[in-house]
């Protein structure tokens, strides 16, 4: 419920908690509507602590008991916890509250998802299971023993003692209460095992429902290969006898990390190649190896405080992005981490919501578990690993493993490890962890005699809060090529720490090509103003990948900046670029998709509004078919031969090799089916045995105005399988013609299969309105209205996902006046909506800029 003041957190503010807590035993009586928590905690004075009253956090709790040394107490019962008097002492704390889990669709805490019991707790939700210091500085050994009629119980650490009706758990590792967990229900597994390095032998399993055993093996697959990558590249080992993984249909994100029992959306587990796409599988390898990641860089090494998130998440999505790279392409991998950036974390920087890496306040810290907290986050290990070198990297890694080991450590910690091995002064480093906001880096170059110089202006525009920002030091791998397109200068680290820099090259025979910020070395938005035949010089001989890729991106986004703003035609040397790029055989195909895809509509706004243009989203809509279309006819004999070439025969396997192929043999179809009216999407669609090529060619007979047979047979085949039917809701909005995105959406959350409660289907219909930009953006305000009706409905259910969710509205201020008008009703009508929670509070009031 809306306080009436919510209360900002400072990071100023930071206190430790005045107890230490030696150990705690939870027992659990299993009851839907209530369930009893008994609590056995020995908390020990800290002596370093500041005295202060003792404080547990508890919120929603139904107080039954509580006893000191085995003496009835009565604290004080507040709105946030409780307060009691305690002595001055070691003491036993023993509790029993009562919770409902069946009444629990805010999913945080102990909650009931399909008939089964199952938690979450980061960032602040043990507090709704019991009184307890829940913060993350506060460690304990947690002992669990659950009582119940379900036939699977399971808590974190190894399994104890068990009987008919109870279960006990143990976990020797001490931890914070956000990584508690526990699941009770009918579940079956899917076991593997797994011996260490050190030869300590890992019992594995994934609980599913019963009916989703066969959608196990590809996760099994993807966490033996994340624990052996693990102990290869990071020399860290798995440390308990069981590690158990859960698949749980309403879920708020998509997994987590608890202590040895991960719980997961089972979107982001299950998989198979008749209801999963190549994406999928690629989505699902990466989550499973980074919530397994984080039993090292989170887990074991947990933060301090909340402020201190991106200490496990910036650093945990960069392993993963590692693994990624090692168990497929590590270009493409690249190319499609920056595509995502660009679109959520750019966008999330250049608006309302901006913040730094490390936030400086917070109400509800549930709204920052944010693209600039992990993806900006995991820029930040990129760039420090480019600065100080790889060899230096892995040392300061191990040092940070020994030194802090069983620590809540701070960035602070975090950057001596790299101070302490490399020697060098990591202050200005720092800045990017303190200052939100994305640096533009101007570049203008020269040459004169034979030498060529290369001159850099950086900037960074004010965000909410912070006006001014010194320069910061910027990673900038600059390679130079020749004329006729030779390599001249291999990639070179410049190393920018003023606001004005130049570096000289020099003994040039001519005026070289610069292929500046390389592997996109520094999340920076480089403005130079370089010609379309340099942009098309670079797509056809720029030896570094990403920057092949960016410069056919550039003259792509340039000519449609073009058509949009003047009117202009499809321009000619792209389409000759891009068709030359796409008919070069020797490329992986994986890229060659990446390469043909275009700036996405958000892409173009942000340009658009950063060039000082109003973008008006239809335009950029009908601008991009209008290109799309060009393009079909100017390459029709290279797509169908494409497509012809690239047909994968031969057993479905989800790898980087066929995934390629399907990619660009579905960016082909994409343009044959402009030209053939969808007879080639039909003929794949009837033909279709996996989800890749089935959803593929739906996609396409939807948007080819088609797709009505096909919606109803997709239904029909598929209305057994609740992943698949998010597939089916959400195309069916992401394809609509934007004049009728909004009718679309608004008719299937008429659907009998539409539900507030569960956050997977909610996003694959709301959510997939406000990621339809022509449409959502409609003129007559339908799309902004049906969206803030349906938040305001999920809000009293559902406070974390509605706030999340609130983000469509955070670009308001790029549009007209009369768009801008209409947000701003919808955002003051949630607003104004009695009993708004205090997530949702806090994120229209920053949006509002308030
Ligand atoms: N640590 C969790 C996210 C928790 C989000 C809480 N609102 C998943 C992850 O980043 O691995
Ligand atoms: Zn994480």
């Amino acid at each position: 419920m809306k306080d009436a003041q919510p209360a900002t957190i400072y990071l100023k503010d930071y206190q430790p908690f005045t107890h230490l807590v030696d150990s705690v035993h939870l027992t659990f009586r299993l009851a839907p509507s209530a369930t009893r928590v008994l609590s056995r905690i020995a908390f020990r004075p800290d002596p370093k602590a500041p005295a202060r009253p003792f404080h547990l956090d508890g919120e929603g709790l139904t107080l039954i008991s509580a006893r000191i040394d085995g003496k009835e107490v009565s604290p004080e019962i507040t709105p946030t916890g409780l307060i009691c008097e305690v002595p001055d002492a070691p003491f036993l704390w023993e509790a029993e509250v009562e919770i409902d889990p069946a009444s629990n669709t805010a999913l945080e805490g102990l909650y009931r998802s399909n008939g089964m019991y199952c938690t979450q707790c980061e960032a602040e939700g043990f507090r709704k299971i019991t009184y307890y210091p829940d913060r993350p500085d506060v460690m304990s050994v947690f002992t669990v023993r659950i009582e119940g009629e379900e036939p699977v119980m399971l808590s974190n650490g190894n399994p104890g003692d068990s009987g008919e009706g109870w279960a006990e758990w143990h976990d020797p590792w001490p931890k914070p209460a956000y990584l508690f967990a526990l699941v009770a229900g009918d579940l079956l597994a899917h076991p593997d095992s797994f011996t260490t390095r050190s030869g300590r032998d890992v019992a594995l399993n994934i609980w599913v429902r019963p009916g989703d055993e066969d959608k196990c093996a590809f996760g099994m697959e993807a966490l033996k290969r994340s624990m052996t990558w693990d102990e290869e590249v990071y020399g860290r080992e798995y440390d308990l006898d069981i590690f158990n993984i859960v698949a749980v249909d309403d879920f708020n994100m998509g997994a987590m990390e608890n202590k040895g029992l991960n719980i997961f959306n089972s979107s982001c587990v299950l998989a198979s190649p008749e209801t999963s796409t190549d994406a999928n599988f690629e989505r699902i390898e990466a989550i499973i190896a980074h919530e397994y990641f984080h039993n090292w860089t989170g887990n074991r090494i947990t933060c301090r405080d909340w402020f201190q998130l991106c200490l496990k998440e910036g650093l945990t999505v960069f392993r993963d992005a590692q693994f990624t790279s090692d168990m497929r392409s590590a270009p493409v991998k690249r190319i499609e981490d920056v595509i995502a950036l660009r679109a959520r974390q750019f966008r999330e920087d250049n608006g309302p919501l901006a913040h730094p890496v490390r936030p400086h306040s917070f109400v509800e810290i549930n709204n920052f578990y944010t693209a600039t907290v992990y993806e900006k986050g995991a820029e930040l290990i990129g760039m420090l690993k480019t600065l100080v070198g790889d060899a230096a990297y892995d040392k300061a890694l191990d040092l940070y493993f020994t030194r802090h080991d069983g620590d809540a450590a701070t960035i602070e910690d975090w950057l001596r490890v790299f101070e302490d091995v490399t020697g060098r002064d990591l202050t200005q480093f720092k800045r990017w962890y303190e200052d939100a906001g994305t640096p533009r880096l101007h570049v203008s170059d020269d040459f004169n005699t034979g030498t060529y110089t290369i001159n850099f202006k950086q900037e960074t525009p004010p965000t909410p809060g912070q006006d001014s920002k010194p320069p910061r030091v910027i990673p900038i791998a600059l390679g130079l090529l020749d004329q006729s397109g030779t390599e001249i200068h291999e990639t070179t680290i410049l190393e920018m720490t003023e606001a004005e820099q130049s570096f000289t090259f020099e003994g040039l025979s001519a005026r070289p090509v610069p292929s500046i910020l390389r592997g996109f070395s520094a999340p920076v938005i480089v403005t130079r103003e370089a010609t379309n035949a340099e942009r098309a010089f670079l797509l056809a001989h720029d030896t570094d990948t990403f920057n092949k890729w960016e410069s056919g991106r550039a003259l792509a986004r340039d000519g449609l900046v073009a058509m949009i703003r003047d009117g202009a035609a499809p321009d000619d040397l792209y389409l000759d670029a891009i068709a030359t790029m796409a008919r070069d055989d020797t490329l992986d195909p994986a890229f060659r998709a990446l390469a043909l895809g275009l700036p996405s509509q958000e892409d173009l706004a942000q340009t658009l509004f950063e060039g000082g243009h109003t973008p008006d989203p239809l335009a950029i809509w009908e601008a991009l078919e209008t290109l799309r279309h060009a393009r079909a006819e100017a390459m029709q004999d290279t797509t169908t031969r494409l497509y012809a070439k690239y047909q994968v025969t031969g057993p479905y396997a989800p790898d980087a090799a066929q995934s390629g192929a399907r990619a660009l043999a579905n960016a082909a179809l994409d343009m044959i089916t402009r030209l053939d009216g969808g007879r080639q999407a039909q003929a794949q669609y009837d033909s279709a045995d996996n989800m890749t090529q089935q959803l593929a060619a739906l996609g396409n007979l939807i948007r080819g105005g088609r797709g009505d047979h096909a919606i109803s047979a997709f239904y029909d085949q598929w209305h057994h399988d609740r992943l698949v039917i998010d597939k089916w809701f959400s195309l069916q909005i992401l394809n609509a013609d934007p004049s009728e995105t909004a009718d679309v959406a608004e008719t299937l959350t008429r659907h009998p299969d539409f539900t507030l409660k569960n956050p997977n289907r909610f996003r694959a219909t709301l959510g997939a309105l406000s990621m339809s930009p022509a449409g959502f953006h409609r003129a007559d305000g339908a799309g902004y209205r049906l969206l803030a009706d349906w938040l305001m409905q999920l809000d009293p259910l559902n406070p974390q996902t509605t706030a999340r969710m609130c983000t469509a509205f955070e670009t308001w201020k790029r549009f007209d006046g009369d768009r801008q008008a209409m947000i701003r009703t919808e955002l003051e009508r949630i607003l104004a909506l009695p009993g708004l929670s205090r997530d949702t509070t806090e994120m229209v009031t920053r949006i509002l800029g308030a």
